[in-house]
C-alpha cells in the first residue's frame, strides 16, 4: 500500500473515499467539512441528516466513522469521522487514531482503493500539527501491515492501494512529510 502526501484541496481528489473531519452532529460545519459540503452539494447535508435519524440520533461517537455517497465530488464515497476536540479536553491519541483506523475499515467495506484523508483534528479542534501527522501516518502504517493491503486474487489487487494525506497548507505538507520520511518504529 502506497501512503503519500501532497499540498491540496481535499474536494477536488480523485480517489474512492474521501475523509471528513465533521463533527458528532453530522449536519456540517467549517473547515475542511463545510469545503466538503460546498462542494458535494446539498444531496449530502440529506444523506447526513438521514444518517443522523436513522443510525445516529446521539450523534456520530469520536472516532467513529460512517459512509456516505459523495455526490458531486469526484470520490464515489464521503466517509465522515469526528476527531477529537482539544479544547474540549479530549486529548487522547487513541481517539484519533480511531479516527483513521475506523474510515479504513469502512472503506475497505466499501469495496474502495483509495482514500484521501485530511489533518483530522489540526484546525478548527485544535490538535497540534505534528502530533497530528506522527498518529496518522502511524496509523496507517500500522493498519496496512496489520491488514496485508497488497494482496491479490487472481492478479487483481485487492483492498486499499493508495492512502493520501492531503494538506491545505506547506507546513501541514511538511509536517506530514517528515512523519512518512521517518522510518516505522
Ligand atoms: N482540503 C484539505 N484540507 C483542508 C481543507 C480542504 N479543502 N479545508 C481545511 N483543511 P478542520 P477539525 C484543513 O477545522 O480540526 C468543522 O467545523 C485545515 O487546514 O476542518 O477536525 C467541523 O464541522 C486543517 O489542517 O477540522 C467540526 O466542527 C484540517 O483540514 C470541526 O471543524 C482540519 O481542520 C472539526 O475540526
Amino acid at each position: 500500500m502506497r501512503i503519500e502526501a501532497v499540498l491540496g484541496d481535499i474536494t477536488k481528489q480523485d480517489v474512492d473515499v474521501v475523509v471528513n473531519a465533521a463533527n458528532s452532529s453530522l449536519l456540517g460545519g467549517g473547515g475542511v467539512d463545510g469545503a466538503i459540503h460546498a462542494a458535494a452539494g446539498p444531496g449530502l447535508l440529506a444523506a447526513c441528516r438521514e444518517l443522523r435519524a436513522s443510525r445516529y440520533p446521539d450523534g456520530l461517537p469520536v472516532g467513529h466513522a460512517v459512509a456516505t455517497d459523495a455526490f458531486e465530488l469526484p470520490a464515489r464515497w464521503v466517509v465522515h469521522t469526528v476527531g477529537p476536540n482539544w479544547h474540549a479536553g479530549e486529548r487522547d491519541p487513541a481517539a484519533l487514531a480511531g479516527c483513521f483506523l475506523a474510515s479504513l475499515e469502512v472503506a475497505v467495506d466499501l469495496g474502495a482503493h483509495s482514500i484521501a484523508f485530511p489533518a483530522v483534528s489540526a484546525g478548527v479542534y485544535g490538535w497540534d500539527l505534528d502530533e497530528v501527522a506522527r498518529i496518522a501516518v502511524a496509523s496507517v502504517r500500522t493498519w496496512a501491515v496489520g491488514t496485508d493491503q497488497d494482496r491479490t486474487t487472481d492478479g487483481r489487487p485487492q483492498g486499499i492501494s493508495l492512502a493520501r494525506f492531503v494538506l491545505f497548507s506547506p507546513p501541514a505538507l511538511a509536517a506530514f512529510e517528515r512523519e512518512l520520511t521517518t522510518r516505522p518504529a
